[in-house]
């Protein structure tokens, strides 16, 4: 080895040694350095420098500044800032009225020999110069550069279920990143890099908190805080939104109602709205959960969702906020359905909401389950803007531990066809607010961050945070594109090893389907914990929080009857719908057991029977988790050791726990089947029991 590339790789162990090895802090703005020389010197050629109106806002600022910051990182040479373009070759930030940009689109061309980054707003600038830094780090060429976007939905969410004790429900990934105890003097690095983070990727809008939540974050003291990372967020074209606890008025107000109609409650919530927009000028509203999951809310008096929202819209006055109202309810008993109870809730409402009030529904009517059909009120509120609410922290999907990519689930659901106004009446332009020409729109993300040092625990996770932003901006996009964007900024630009990273990173989400709950099961994980299988679960709270209240089996055969026969669920969707996944035969696969009571025997397409394809499911999605493993033992040169060693890891508690989920699903069924394993496929090698008394341990922790 020549003496200076020992000296080199000498330097890197080093560097690596002292923990300077890539810890996925810097998510997908890595900026390292372009491989390619030659791509390198056209780009700079390009970038001699970045001119900034004079006087600049702080979003102006920012965008040079994060310009500047990754243009040297993969240029390997200063790029300076400067007041005014010096001549050709450089970078020109410019404010000017574009009709057909929107507030926040952008555009990126090329004129009088310099690259223009233009928009009506100071935010589309920042925008357009994300574009143009996610440009260059995928390793497209810069000569002749033309980009242009806007975003097709308003409000772009992020939802933190945050605690104020610094605890995070259902997270997964550490501790809250808010360091409530210390805010508001100390301002920890972090915010701003979440702010830079959800900037590149168009993200507007953070919920601090979460929507069980705490009446402490609308004290006077907690609104200092909030105003402090309001501070933070705002160049970043991010507004804060918190979630409410209704009886704030009581616990808080020391009313003794929170009656919707009553005025003293009116009153109360006015000033407290006053009081917020004195802190937060650019307060963005609030997220409310309200009569679910024994949450108070406007039912305690007699009321209906609408009366709650509406009475807080009025509240906001004169102020630019918002209301959204969540349809996560559900109180079935043992002869409902669950999969009804917020249709039936919040579809009569329909025209009675004020126009500040958006509700905000599930991607599914159950919650948030590895594969839902979309939720039947998409399509059927159209008097009412809806947010698409996804869950990017998995709950369902294996914590930090599954490496599941959800951009085919988000995709999946927006792409969904509600037959609203006929074909093409997809999720997408009902939240867009397309279909029914809304005047806001929204999408929110129950964030799977958290304060661990990659922020997502998962190194993968990121990806789940960067493809919702990425499709809330653009739906469009496909989730393999984003895959590759994200793979390629974030893990490595090796042309051989993207393509590889990509394929297992589209397939992952079917695959834990597979292993977990093949043809549409539901709802037959651990109790409680949410984590590992529990199909035999039988007894709880409610007969809604069991497995068997959802997958149904008998000695005759498998799943939730919501046909005519059945709940009748289905009659909440247009007929289309109705009439494709009404029968077995032609309900699509994946579905089947969410809308039928299936026989052991009924033959399906694929020519196996039911249980014959269930169990098959199992074996080869367990199988397919060591086809992960070896996707990824085969990007190893070109991914940083630690983190590709992080992965590895995971991926071995992950075939571990797909045999777990495979057996125990496998051997409990069977017992209701009473059929033998079609042939080829091993039995198990332990017993149910053996799995039961894991599970039982599983839940003490
Ligand atoms: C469920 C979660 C619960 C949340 C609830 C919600 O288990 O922790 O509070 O969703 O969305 O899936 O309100």
């Amino acid at each position: 080895m020549p003496y200076r590339y020992l000296l080199l790789s000498l330097l890197l162990s080093l560097l690596a040694h002292r923990g300077l090895a890539d810890d996925g802090y810097r998510l997908w703005l890595k900026y390292d350095q372009l491989p390619d020389a030659g791509q390198r010197k056209v780009a700079l050629r390009n970038t001699r420098f970045i001119a900034v109106p004079t006087n600049a806002s702080a979003t102006l600022q920012a965008a040079a500044r994060e310009l500047q910051t990754g243009l040297q990182g993969l240029l390997g040479q200063a790029v300076p800032v400067g007041g005014e373009a010096r001549g050709k070759g450089g970078i020109v930030l410019a404010v000017a009225p574009d009709p057909a940009l929107g507030r926040e689109g952008y555009r990126v061309a090329v004129q009088d020999g310099n690259i223009r980054i233009s928009a009506a707003t100071d935010v589309g600038v920042l925008y357009g110069s994300f574009a143009l830094l996610r440009h260059v780090q995928t390793g497209q060429p810069l000569a002749g550069v033309s980009l242009s976007s806007q975003p097709k939905i308003q409000y772009r969410l992020l939802n933190h279920w945050d605690n104020p004790n610094g605890t995070v429900e259902r997270g997964y990934a550490g501790s809250s990143i808010w360091k409530w105890q210390e805010l508001p003097e100390v301002l920890d690095p972090r915010y701003q890099d979440y702010a830079r983070a959800n900037a590149s990727i168009g993200i507007n809008g953070a919920v601090l908190n979460n929507v069980n939540a705490s009446p402490r974050l609308l004290t006077a003291e907690y609104l200092r805080k909030v105003a402090a990372l309001a501070n933070v967020m705002r160049p970043y074209g991010i507004r804060v939104y918190l979630s409410v606890f209704w009886a704030a008025p009581k616990v808080l107000g020391g009313l003794p109602t929170a009656d919707p109609l009553d005025p003293q409650v009116q009153r109360w919530w006015t000033a407290k709205i006053n009081e917020i927009y004195q802190a937060v000028p650019d307060f963005g509203g609030f997220v409310v959960k309200a009569n679910s999951e024994g949450e108070p809310g406007p039912q305690d008096y007699g009321r209906t969702h609408a009366d709650g929202a509406n009475m807080l819209a009025e509240a906001l006055g004169q102020h630019d906020g918002i209301v959204m109202w969540r349809a996560f309810v559900y109180k079935a008993g043992p002869n409902g359905d669950r999969f009804k109870q917020a249709y039936e809730e919040f579809q009569p409402l329909d025209g009675q909401f004020d126009p500040k009030v958006l509700v905000q529904v599930k991607n599914g009517p159950i919650d948030f389950q590895s594969r839902e059909p979309f939720h039947p009120l998409f399509g059927k509120m159209p008097r009412t803007p809806l947010v698409l609410e996804v869950q990017l922290t998995q709950e369902y999907l294996g914590f930090a531990t599954h490496l599941v990519y959800l951009g085919p689930l988000i995709k999946e659901c927006l792409e969904a066809d509600t037959y609203a106004k006929g074909p093409g009446s997809t999720v997408a332009k009902v939240v867009d607010g397309s279909l029914e020409q809304h005047r806001i729109s929204g999408i929110a993300g129950v964030a799977n961050i958290g304060s661990d040092r990659n922020w997502t625990g998962h190194p993968v996770g990121q990806a789940n945070w960067y493809a919702f932003g990425r499709l809330a901006w653009d739906y469009t996009l496909t989730a393999k594109a984003i895959a590759q964007e994200w793979t390629q900024m974030t893990l490595t630009r090796d042309p051989a090893a993207v393509p590889t990273i990509v394929q297992l990173l589209d397939q992952s989400r079917s695959i834990y389907v597979r292993y977990t709950t093949p043809l549409g099961l539901h709802h037959i994980m651990g109790q409680t914990l949410h984590y590992g299988p529990e199909p035999w679960l039988a007894k709880s709270a409610r007969p809604d929080w069991t497995a068997v209240y959802y997958h149904r089996a008998d000695a005759e055969g498998l799943g939730f009857d919501r046909t005519a026969q059945g709940s009748n669920a289905l009659s909440l969707y247009y007929p289309p719908v109705q009439q494709q996944w009404g029968t077995m035969a032609t309900c699509p696969l994946n579905y089947l057991l969410w809308f039928h009571h299936v026989p052991w025997d009924y033959k399906l397409s694929t020519g196996r029977t039911l249980w014959n394809e269930l169990t098959t499911r199992y074996y080869t999605g367990a199988d397919s988790v060591q086809w992960m493993q070896k996707q990824w033992a085969q990007v190893q040169p070109a991914v940083d050791p630690a983190l590709h060693a992080d992965v590895t890891a995971r991926l071995r508690v992950q075939q571990r726990e797909a045999l777990w989920w495979r057996d125990a699903c496998v051997l409990y069924f069977q017992t209701v089947a009473r059929r033998p394993l079609p042939p080829g496929l091993p039995p198990p090698t332990r017993t149910l029991a053996d799995i039961k008394e894991q599970v039982d341990t599983y839940q003490l922790r």
